[in-house]
């Protein structure tokens, strides 16, 4: 999940002189904090360290990423003029990707390594707000009020999200997890018009590639079913539906990715016991099963207690 070095002391050396988006154009960057968790947990996998937004500054918007606040875009795009902006991405645009990816396969050798991009939808809502938005007024203004251009951001989005998946999975990636975290915010209608077509034409590209495809949201209870509808093998729940539950909704077919609340790893050690025993017990009535914490580390978290979880996990798992 996201976040997961920014609680630890050595991904805090590392980044200490080099801005976020530095970070993510650096191979040597990218490789050293992509492996810092699986040096220090052992982790299953690794996930890549990048951002949803690289592949949108690759491509020219002028954004950053600020501590404590997350991307800001310079100019908002609400308009056709805009969405002129949004290029297909070029494997020349990302080059650093390429050799990122390829520097980790050697590195990390059985442990599969997770590409992932941001989803059309909250791709969207970071350009159209211009930064983090708890509403997504202007997101949804322009969904409901001009849908055409709706169309055109969105269709745009996709593309560039299957290019930046594409160069990350032909340098190596194992498996790839698409982020839609803000999708929860709409309604079941809404996203089965508006956005799960643009999110299954991406499943579909990726399908030739024969990689497992992860489908991740916050808040979507209301919408598993269709995060796994949309071509997902695995979809990726949050702490709200207990993990039984969510692959009851996710039907036959798909495996459920989920989903200790990333807070509880600030309750006293036995909590966390019984909380992680209880999801991997409700998780054994699911297809398959990833152990994961149900959204990004939080930055203050101690690094000891996710060491003993993730041991805890092993142990449980193994009997
Ligand atoms: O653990 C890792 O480092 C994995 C790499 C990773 C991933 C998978 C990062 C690094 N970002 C992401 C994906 C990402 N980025 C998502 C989807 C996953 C999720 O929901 O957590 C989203 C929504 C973003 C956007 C973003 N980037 C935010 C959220 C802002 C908001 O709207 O609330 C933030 C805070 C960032 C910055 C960021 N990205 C990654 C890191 C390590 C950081 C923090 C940078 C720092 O050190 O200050």
């Amino acid at each position: 999940m996201r976040q997961a070095g920014r609680s630890l002391p050595e991904y805090r050396r590392v980044r200490a002189d080099v801005p976020m988006l530095e970070a993510c154009a650096r191979p040597d960057m990218i490789t050293e904090i992509t492996m810092q968790p699986v040096r220090r947990y052992g982790v299953d996998a690794a996930i890549f360290f990048s951002d949803i937004v690289v592949p949108l500054k690759a491509i020219g918007i002028d954004l950053d990423i600020k501590p404590g606040v997350g991307p800001v875009v310079a100019e908002p795009i609400r308009d056709a003029d805009g969405i002129k902006r949004l290029r297909e991405i070029e494997p020349d645009d990302i080059p650093f990707i390429r050799e990122a990816v390829g520097q980790l396969t050697g590195e990390l050798g059985n442990t599969p390594l997770i590409g992932f991009a941001g989803a059309p939808f909250t791709l969207a809502s970071y350009l159209i707000e211009g930064g983090p938005s708890k509403n997504h007024e202007h997101t949804k203004a322009l969904m409901y009020g001009e849908p055409e251009l709706w169309d055109e951001i969105m269709r745009r989005l996709a593309s560039i999200t299957v290019g930046f998946l594409r160069t990350q999975i032909e340098a190596g990636a194992s498996a790839v997890q698409l982020f839609d975290s803000w999708v929860g915010a709409l309604s079941a209608e809404d996203y089965r018009a508006s956005v799960m077509p643009y999110s299954s034409w991406i499943f579909n590209q990726l399908s030739e590639y024969g990689i497992p495809r992860i489908h991740f949201g916050v808040g979507t209870g209301e919408l598993l079913g269709m995060l796994g509808e949309a071509g997902a093998d695995v979809v990726g729940a949050d702490w709200r539906v207990p993990v039984d539950q969510a692959a009851e909704r996710l039907g036959p077919g798909k495996a459920v990715q989920g989903n200790l609340d990333p807070a509880t790893v600030f309750a006293p050690w036995e909590v966390v016991a019984e909380r992680t025993r209880d999801i991997l017990a409700r998780g054994r009535s699911a297809e398959g099963h990833i152990f994961n914490l149900g959204h990004g580390v939080l930055p203050n978290t101690d690094p000891d207690q996710l060491q003993r979880l993730t041991e805890f996990v092993h142990e449980q798992s193994a009997t």
